[in-house]
């Protein structure tokens, strides 16, 4: 046993508010894991490079308006696309980084008002993450960082319920990390955990579905 071809990859995903620091970190761990002869990629949702992401992507710039279930559907839809392919990329043994992935689909819709079941609903049966790494930060402290753009979710008082939602969501796959550290003391401790995590899933820790 132990075998190249039976050792298969993490599902890795970073989640948090809006400037908590997940696009900095996804890329430092990649550069980390592929430094350490790792097989990984880089992958983030929404994946604006499809049909479907780029409908999200008109409708994040304001460009177009939708329906909140509507847009909601979308946004799980465009996981639904990339779903065969992360699990061919991870049975043959390559870790996925993901910034994003159907916790900001839920807490970024129940945060408007839609009903937490009614969110979850159509997540269920996408690939469930090995680690969900959540960048802790307050919306304040997150609103300070070089200011938001203007993409539709870019506000504060928005912010503040996406962050009590994400709350709920929480379960044993999640580690919480204060983000509001200097930027190497995250990578430093992420790094430890992700490898952690890497190896676990190389010993064949097995695959499984959302939500469970
Ligand atoms: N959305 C949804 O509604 N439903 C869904 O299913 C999905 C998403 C998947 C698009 O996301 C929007 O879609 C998003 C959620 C919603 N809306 N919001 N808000 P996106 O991924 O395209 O955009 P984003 O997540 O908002 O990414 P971001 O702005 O790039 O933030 P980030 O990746 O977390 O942060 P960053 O770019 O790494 O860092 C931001 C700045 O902070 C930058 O200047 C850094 O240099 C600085 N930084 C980073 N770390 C630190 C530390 N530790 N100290 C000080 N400064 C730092």
């Amino acid at each position: 046993s132990g075998g190249k071809s039976e050792s298969r990859g993490a599902l890795i995903v970073l989640e948090g508010l809006d400037r908590s620091g997940k696009t900095s970190q996804s890329s430092k761990l990649l550069t980390y894991l592929e430094g350490l002869g790792h097989s990984a990629e880089l992958w983030r949702f929404p994946d604006r490079s499809t049909n479907v992401g780029q409908m999200i992507s008109m409708y994040l710039s304001n460009k177009s308006q939708l329906d909140d279930h509507t847009i909601h559907l979308l946004f799980s839809a465009n996981r639904w696309e990339k779903r065969s392919l992360m699990e061919t990329k991870l049975k043959t043994g390559t870790t996925l980084i993901v910034d994003r992935y159907s916790y900001s689909g839920v807490a970024f819709s129940s945060a408007k008002g839609l009903a937490l079941e009614w969110c979850k609903a159509p997540e269920i049966g996408l690939l469930s993450p090995d680690l969900v790494l959540y960048l802790d930060i307050q919306p304040e402290k997150a609103a300070e960082r070089g200011g938001y753009g203007g993409e539709r979710y870019e506000q504060l008082e928005f912010q503040k319920k996406v962050a009590k939602c994400y709350q709920v969501l929480h379960d044993a796959s999640w580690k919480i990390i204060d983000a509001c550290q200097p930027i190497e003391d995250i990578e430093k401790q992420l790094q430890e955990i992700v490898l952690d995590c890497v190896m676990t899933c190389q010993k064949g820790k097995p695959l499984s579905n959302l939500w469970s």
